[in-house]
């Protein structure tokens, strides 16, 4: 089998509630190698353009708001089948559900609710090279969109 790609995301809930070891602890013990991380601030517009399959959607405004409260800890991932087990590891969208039916889950652990669930992850492997090349040059073809001067490095 071959090693696949994906794109992480420790939401600024997951960051600001401190978070982050706990996250990177399951990330490893589950058999990822962390190939690249950053930490970032996104703005509107740039959380916004990564949201924009969302862009119609009621809850979109707030999510925006939402993601661009605090800092963000972007990562790319790296195992055999990476995009479905990460997907697997964090859990269900609503944290509070996640709770219930997925106790072990990062969501559960670490989120709060359905907006607030302190990580993202891609959810097929073309999202994957879309996110990873949204936030990493190195990883782009060099396509129009994939660079972001106005991402805040810290
Ligand atoms: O991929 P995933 O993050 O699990 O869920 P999506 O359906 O792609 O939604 C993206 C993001 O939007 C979700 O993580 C929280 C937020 N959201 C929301 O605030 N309210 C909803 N009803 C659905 C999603
Ligand atoms: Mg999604």
């Amino acid at each position: 089998a071959e090693k696949e790609k994906t794109f992480a995301m420790i939401k600024p809930d997951g960051l600001s509630g401190n978070y982050t070891d706990e996250i990177k602890n399951a990330i490893l013990e589950s058999g990822f190698i962390i190939l690249r991380e950053m930490t970032v601030r996104l703005d509107e517009d740039t959380a916004g353009k990564f949201y924009a399959e969302h862009s119609s959607r009621s809850f979109f405004p707030a999510l925006v708001k939402y993601m661009t409260s605090g800092p963000v800890l972007v990562m790319v991932l790296e195992k055999v089948n990476a995009v479905a087990d990460w997907r697997a590891l964090i859990g269900p969208t609503d944290a509070q559900k996640a709770k219930v039916t997925h106790p072990h889950s990062i969501r559960a652990m670490c989120g709060q609710d359905l907006e607030k669930n302190c990580v993202h992850g891609s959810d097929s492997p073309q999202s994957a090279e879309r996110e990873i090349s949204f936030f990493f040059e190195e990883f782009s073809s060099g396509a129009v969109g994939s660079k972001h001067d106005e991402l805040l490095e810290f």
